[in-house]
């Protein structure tokens, strides 16, 4: 009996590291850059760090908070097609709570809790950020503005966000809700697993010729660069902002990939930069070709 006690004692023993996961605590290691950023030399890092000063519109700090956020990959997989994800997708506090953020790092990789727009008189760039490669534990402290708005939480490292790293924060009631957060909000652009490329294809003519208003905009400014009237250039243009569309349309079934986790806002910028982008190159091409072509006519 003896021996079977000392023999599971010893087992138990071993197997304990395998259960406790060894975090570093950068907690204590800090040095204070100033303008509440600190850093330490293991790759921890706390940027707006504020536990004193209130944010204009605040008379006193309305509550005390502190949580525990996790990041990591096992968080994600109750997500289907995400790949990392903050334990926690949504978070709402009263205005004016000094909020503290215990920010543990799972993974074996770098994560970040950041958030944005912040007053930017007091958060630099607007931002509160912890950063630390893990497994590992940072904290920091801020106290959030006054006023409904909801703020996106996220990690910056390239292409986390996007494959699942993304939360919101609400301040008082929060103005409204952002996209693609797991389990909270619609993906921006919902995936379809059941449509087949043409038909992708016949969607995305669809949806251009409903809008034409892109290919105006993107027109617009190329006409009114040309300073020489009723030269053969002119009549191009038309057929110049086809041949970009076509090029678009034709691009389309590829950027969905690339606007996963983008806003409209973004899509539509990004959209309208490479039209023009390509309507440019093709104005370029076609007015050396017509100045060859009138060279070779007058001769
Ligand atoms: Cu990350």
């Amino acid at each position: 009996m003896m021996k079977l006690v000392s023999v599971s004692v010893m087992a138990a023993l071993f197997a304990l590291p395998t259960f406790a996961q060894d975090y570093q605590d950068h907690d204590g290691i800090l040095m204070n850059h100033g303008d509440g950023h600190l850093m330490d030399m293991a790759g921890g890092m706390v940027m707006g760090n504020n536990p004193d000063t209130l944010p204009g519109g605040c008379e006193k700090i309305s509550e005390t908070k502190e949580i525990t956020v996790h990041a990591g990959h096992k968080y994600a997989e109750k997500f289907p097609g995400r790949m990392f994800a903050f334990d926690t997708q949504e978070f709402q506090f009263k205005p004016c709570t000094k909020l503290t953020v215990h920010f543990i790092n799972d993974d074996n990789v770098r994560h970040q809790w950041m958030m944005h727009g912040l007053p930017k008189y007091l958060y630099p760039k607007g931002m509160f950020h912890l950063e630390v490669s893990g497994p590992a534990k940072i904290s920091g402290t801020l106290i959030l503005p006054p006023g409904d708005k909801t703020y996106l939480v996220h990690c910056d490292i390239a292409q986390h966000m996007e494959k699942g790293m993304k939360a919101q924060l609400k301040v008082g009631k929060g103005d409204g809700d952002l996209p693609s957060i797991p389990n909270v909000t619609a993906n921006t652009i919902a995936d379809d697993y059941k449509i087949t490329l043409p038909e992708l294809l016949a969607k995305a003519h669809e949806e251009a010729n409903a809008e034409p208003t892109v290919a105006e905009k993107t027109a617009a400014p190329v006409a009114a660069t040309s300073s020489t009237p009723a030269t053969p250039e002119d009549s191009t243009f038309s057929g110049v902002t086809v041949i970009g569309l076509a090029l678009g349309l034709l691009l389309a079934p590829f950027l969905v990939q690339k606007f996963k986790g983008m806003s409209a806002a973004e899509i539509l910028a990004y959209v309208i930069d490479l039209l023009k982008t390509i309507n440019n190159a093709i104005i370029a091409l076609t007015a050396q070709l017509i100045k060859k072509i009138q060279h070779t006519l007058h001769k």
